[in-house]
């Protein structure tokens, strides 16, 4: 995957009951190949597949149960040619098990807080990964803890993941980062953080960001989760002009489009560094 010469796209494709819930689990697995497919049609440059709901509020599944949600996913978006594909999971198992059915690389939203054995997963399997920042357990992951300089505390926690990651011997040029937008941090600091963002070229990693459809855009505009697709397109195309090397989201047609020409604005696409 060429990193660097323009802005990548991330489709997010989440395989919960509340996402496919029509029909029993093999119609749920194909409807979710069918939109990853049309995700990728859509301009997506690779897809995230997550089985485990990240929202507010939600309860943690089963090791089995995560496994069984998106195991089937990424085996039939493989079957038709389709990639590349992320496993969106904070367990080493969950991620072993997607990367032995096609998956090409693991995105982890503890930073690899939650699970000991990521890291040396990650460093025996030799694939590329996204540590993106929180805090807390799976419980408290959008309560916001009181930061006094909230980007430079993002930066030094994510620093410290790189390290942990360097540590099981995982190289570093296989690694992205992420902030975090919404993960314990309040709507005002989310917004600090991406007006921040040139601030995270100090880790000399590509950026990964992912702003859509999130509380902050309500916050501001009043829009409910399904109405906030032009709040999305304002964060996406700041971000890219702010350095986002991909961006993570759900409507990936319009957004690959404000990707787009944010990279002809900021007229350095090329020349970036991954
Ligand atoms: N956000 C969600 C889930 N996974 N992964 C990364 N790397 N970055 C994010 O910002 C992120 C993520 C939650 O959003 P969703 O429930 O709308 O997918």
């Amino acid at each position: 995957m060429l990193l660097g010469a323009r802005t990548l796209v991330m489709g997010i494709l989440n395989v919960t009951p509340d996402s496919f819930s029509d029909g029993g689990r093999l119609a749920g697995a194909d409807a979710a190949v069918e939109r990853g497919l049309a995700l990728f049609e859509e301009g997506a440059d690779w897809v995230d597949v997550g089985g485990e709901s990240t929202r507010p509020g939600a309860v943690r599944v089963s090791e089995a149960e995560e496994r069984r949600r998106v195991v089937p996913v990424i085996e039939g978006l493989r079957r038709r040619g389709a990639g590349p594909i992320s496993v969106d999971t904070t367990r080493a198992a969950v991620a072993r098990a997607a990367l032995d059915a096609g998956a090409d690389l693991v995105n982890d939203v503890s930073g690899l807080l939650y699970d000991p054995a990521m890291a040396p997963l990650l460093a025996e399997r030799g694939v590329p990964a996204v540590l993106m920042h929180l805090r807390g357990g799976f419980g408290e992951m959008h309560r916001a803890p009181a930061y006094a300089d909230v980007m430079g505390e993002v930066v030094s926690e994510l620093a410290a993941a790189l390290a942990c990651a360097e540590r099981a011997g995982v190289r570093r040029e296989r690694l992205l980062v992420d902030p975090g937008i919404g993960f314990s941090k309040t709507p005002e600091q989310s917004l600090e953080l991406l007006r921040r963002l040139p601030e995270l070229a100090a880790l000399e990693r590509p950026l990964l960001v992912g702003p859509s459809r999130k509380s902050f855009i309500g916050r501001l505009t009043g829009a409910p989760v399904e109405r906030r697709l032009m709040g999305t397109a304002a964060a996406v195309a700041a971000s890219v002009l702010l350095g986002a090397h991909v961006v993570r989201v759900h409507d990936v047609r319009e957004m690959a489009e404000v990707a787009l020409v944010a990279d002809a604005l900021r007229g350095d696409a090329a020349l970036r560094a991954a």
